[in-house]
């Protein structure tokens, strides 16, 4: 199974957001500039055409050794052979996790979206392999955002890794690292991005220096 380590990039790919961009030349960009995982996000292809590209991002996330996860379906994760598979509250009634557990197969990778310290708290008592949390700050895909100030609460109590979302980019990413968050995942700021290598390098290097800002900290505590 994979794990979410330290200071992870998580990349996910919406092609209603890739602009005129294919979402393949995107995948390939972010992974060559250090994506840690990729996501495929799509509300609006066939199951043909999710099987299709599905199986393309896939061979594009071996050939880079990062982890591949499918959005919403356990059953297509299960199909493409993917790490893992990611849900929303709303998948978890259809999906519950010891069913996905059963579908997907043991020692893959599943997370799911929390939108609320209650969700949160209820994830953080489940199984799931990661949580995301979110969204942080206004965002297309949500009518409503939660703002910063949880984010202590949260990875003080976090018994796995946390992953905070939701229109993150590189001004306001800072916020968000001083207070020790160490995992984001983004759409926008990645896809819509006219020099795809250059935003995942800057948002690299932010997520790297506040990590050893934060293992020097640590250090000197102890
Ligand atoms: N879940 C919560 S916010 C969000 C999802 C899928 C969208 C994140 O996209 P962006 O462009 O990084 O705001
Ligand atoms: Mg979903």
């Amino acid at each position: 199974m994979y794990t979410i380590k330290d200071h992870n990039l998580y990349l996910v790919l919406s092609s209603e957001y890739a602009g005129t961009k294919p979402v393949l030349d995107i995948a390939r960009q972010a992974l060559t500039a250090g994506v840690d995982i990729l996501q495929m996000r799509e509300k609006d292809i066939s199951e043909k055409g999710l099987i299709a590209l599905g199986k393309n991002l896939l061979s594009l996330c071996r050939e880079f050794n990062t982890p591949f996860i499918v959005n919403d379906n356990p059953y297509l994760a299960k199909r493409l052979g993917a790490d893992g598979v990611h849900l929303g509250q709303e998948d978890i009634k259809r999906y519950p996790l010891f069913d996905t557990r059963n579908i997907i197969g043991h020692g893959k990778t599943i997370g799911i979206s929390t939108h609320s310290i209650e969700e949160f708290k209820q994830a953080n008592r489940d199984d799931f392999n990661y949580i995301a949390f979110g969204p942080i700050f206004p965002t297309e895909t949500k009518d409503f955002f939660l703002g910063t100030d949880d984010i202590e609460e949260v990875l003080g109590i976090a018994k796995k890794p946390v992953i905070f979302i939701g229109g993150i980019n590189l001004t306001n990413i800072d916020s968000l690292l001083r207070k020790g968050v160490r995992n984001i995942a983004l759409i926008r700021a990645i896809t819509e991005s006219d020099n795809i290598a250059a935003a995942v390098e800057s948002l690299k290097t932010k997520l790297g220096t506040a990590a050893s800002f934060l293992r020097l900290r640590n250090n000197q505590e102890n």
